[in-house]
């Protein structure tokens, strides 16, 4: 007799991968910064998102697993509209991927780079992440073609044409804002620079180790790299860097001794919260 029965397989057995191109996108997106949306209200409507601000699409195998970063301190009215419109998008995008904000301890003079290597370091304890993305806190993403995925031949620029630069370049060599590598990319450059204090030079830094790595970059199309700029002042730890032309100056001697394998902060606390992993750090003052 056949003895052989139904077997049902699990849910995870019959998924397949998700279709190459996402279905759903949807182009175009309208940014506006009227009512600020509450936490609870952006915690309902992504009910797939889990704790640590992690998801993958519940229906098919994502293709890409992207890792983004996010340098903070004292923004939060900032990060509560990027989290409302960024989850969604991410979705869109069918991606595995999850959010890491990585807030700077104490009242120092804030260190973007820095925070940017912390982020990477964390991320990659979690999941062997395909794609680092660096984002700002303040730029929204107004088109969802912009795919949130790296380029594997060169690190990618990605906040090509944001509205307070009428949607182009400021300069072509412009590498701020938001940029996407791969593990091996960032390796390959050492990381980002530890050694900019306050605001400007660290993202020219970040371009110039990536050709003396013996790469270039690529870009996202500026017709898709839109983003809308959350309109702010000065922050008050964050002034000009007055020694940034002096330490671009020095990047080709330094870029081997600073990056990466020489980061030195002391890590305070990670936890996952609802949509986003909440990672604060001690970077340390300028010595
Ligand atoms: N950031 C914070 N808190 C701070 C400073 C910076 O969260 O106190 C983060 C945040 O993610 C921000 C990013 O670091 O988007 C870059 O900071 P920034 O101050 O360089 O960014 P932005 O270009 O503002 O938005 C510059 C101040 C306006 C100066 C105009 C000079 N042309
Ligand atoms: C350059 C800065 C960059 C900065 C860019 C845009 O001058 O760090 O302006 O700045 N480089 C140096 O200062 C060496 S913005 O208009 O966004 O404030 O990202």
């Amino acid at each position: 007799t056949n003895l052989s029965v139904f077997i049902p397989l699990s849910d995870e057995k019959m998924m397949t991968h998700c279709p190459l191109k996402s279905p759903i996108l949807v182009g175009p997106i309208t940014v506006i910064f009227a009512k600020l949306p509450s936490e609870r209200g952006i915690v309902k409507k992504n009910p797939f998102v889990q704790s640590g601000g992690q998801y993958r699409p519940p229906h098919c195998f994502a293709h890409y697993k992207s890792a983004i970063i996010i340098p903070h301190r004292n923004r939060e009215l900032h990060l509560r509209y990027l989290l409302y419109y960024l989850h969604p998008f991410l979705q869109r995008q069918q991606l595995h991927y999850r959010i890491y904000v990585i807030h700077q301890a104490g009242n120092g003079t804030f260190n973007r780079a820095k925070l940017l290597n912390v982020g990477v370091k964390e991320a990659l304890k979690n999941e062997d992440w395909d794609c680092l993305i660096m984002h700002d806190v303040d730029l929204i993403p107004e088109n969802d073609y912009n795919l949130y995925i790296c380029d594997h031949r060169y690190p990618k620029h990605m906040s090509s044409a944001m509205d307070k630069f009428k949607y182009s370049l400021p300069y072509w060599s412009y590498f701020g804002g938001v940029s996407a590598v791969t593990p091996e990319q960032y390796l390959r450059m050492n990381g980002f620079p530890n050694t900019y204090w306050g605001w400007g030079g660290e993202d020219d830094d970040m371009f110039m180790r990536i050709q003396l790595a013996g790469m270039t970059i690529s870009r996202t199309p500026l017709s898709l790299g839109h983003y809308k700029m959350i309109p702010h002042k000065r922050d008050k730890e964050n002034q000009e860097n007055k020694i940034r032309f002096t330490l671009l100056k020095k990047t080709k001697r330094t870029w081997k001794q600073d990056g990466i394998n020489s980061l030195d902060i002391q890590l305070i606390s990670v936890e996952e919260a609802q949509l986003y992993t909440n990672i604060t750090v001690d970077v340390g003052g300028i010595t």
